[in-house]
């Protein structure tokens, strides 16, 4: 169902005024159909306001699925869960303030490759989770097919395909949320000795609950992350044996340890991808390489 009435309230702050309802947030990098699915969903009202301190937006809507109200947000893009734009650290605010009822990450079919490790990320960070892959049309056409189930077993959650703006996948995507509980999943990424053990160690000092798992924090606060650093600051935890942890775990390492952490989390990506996705008798670069020495070669009788 499209939204009709939408309410834009732009230009100004977020709305503070906070609903009872649960929530269900959108998640992914940008450009893979997030809005779409949040404007198929969120249909008797929406907002669009900045997020407090910033300009970037999020927009805000009530949505009906399996006859229950949900509120929805549509998140800005973002690729991973440490965040360089303005717009990531928004999206990664959410994750740590939220309690949410489940987050979707949408993501694009054709580019499992480049997009799964933020899934692998939300994994670790034991929120509730489903996966999206839409764009189900483009990643067809280029004669990519993923096996969807496959995939949800190498994971552990919940995987729906999806043309969005066909509409396509929408019922099984709303049958999925109402049908969704949370149920805990191991994190599919082990890392080299080094980083698993700073990982324990710094897990096993933070004393406070957070919105996202320990093992997550600790992977933000090895790379550095401000935010995270800010949040264990004001609860007191032990910042100074953290930093210690942080500080030998980089002397063994020869590379900044987010490339580190980048690099290992990709090759168990690519490994699940080889398992769940062939590219199909249609290879479009040849399709694509034929057509082009075609129109040359005709190019050519025509100029003589
Ligand atoms: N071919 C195709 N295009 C899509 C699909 N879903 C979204 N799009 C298009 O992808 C672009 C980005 O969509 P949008 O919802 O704005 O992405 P967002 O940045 O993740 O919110 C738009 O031009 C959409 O029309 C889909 O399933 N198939
Ligand atoms: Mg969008």
């Amino acid at each position: 169902m499209l939204s009709i009435l939408k309410k834009k309230r732009c230009c100004g702050q977020e709305d503070e005024t906070q609903s009872d309802l649960e929530r269900i947030i959108l998640v992914g990098n940008p450009n893979v159909g997030k809005s779409v699915i949040f404007n198929h969903f969120s249909d008797s009202y929406a907002i669009v306001s900045n997020y407090p301190g910033t300009t970037v937006s999020i927009s805000k809507g009530k949505g009906r699925i399996g006859g229950k109200e949900y509120e929805m947000i549509d998140t800005p893009g973002m690729y991973s869960l440490l965040p360089i734009t303005e717009e990531e650290r928004v999206s990664q605010s959410y994750l740590f303030d939220n309690d949410p009822f489940v987050y979707v990450h949408v993501v694009d079919a054709k580019n499992i490759q480049r997009m799964l490790p933020l899934t692998l990320q939300l994994i670790e960070a034991e929120v509730p989770l489903i996966l999206v892959l839409n764009m189900m049309d483009e990643a067809t056409e280029r004669g990519i097919e993923i096996n969807a189930s496959r995939l949800e077993q190498e994971l552990g959650v919940l995987v729906i395909c999806t043309t969005s703006i066909k509409g396509e996948g929408l019922d099984k995507l709303e049958e999925a949320i109402s049908k969704y509980s949370f149920r805990h999943v191991d994190s599919k990424v082990v890392y080299s000795r080094g980083i698993e053990y700073a990982i324990e160690s710094i897990s096993s000092l933070i004393q406070d609950e957070y919105g996202i798992s320990k093992r997550t924090l600790a992977q933000l606060l090895l790379q550095n992350d401000k935010v995270a650093f800010d949040t264990i600051s004001q609860k007191g935890e032990d910042v100074a044996a953290i930093k210690k942890i942080i500080d030998g775990t980089e002397k063994e390492y020869n590379n900044p340890l987010n490339y580190v952490l980048t690099i290992e989390r990709q090759a168990f990506v690519n490994d699940i991808v080889e398992n769940v996705m062939t590219t199909g008798k249609r290879d479009v670069t040849l399709t694509e390489d034929v057509e082009k020495s075609s129109r040359t070669s005709l190019r050519e009788r025509i100029d003589g």
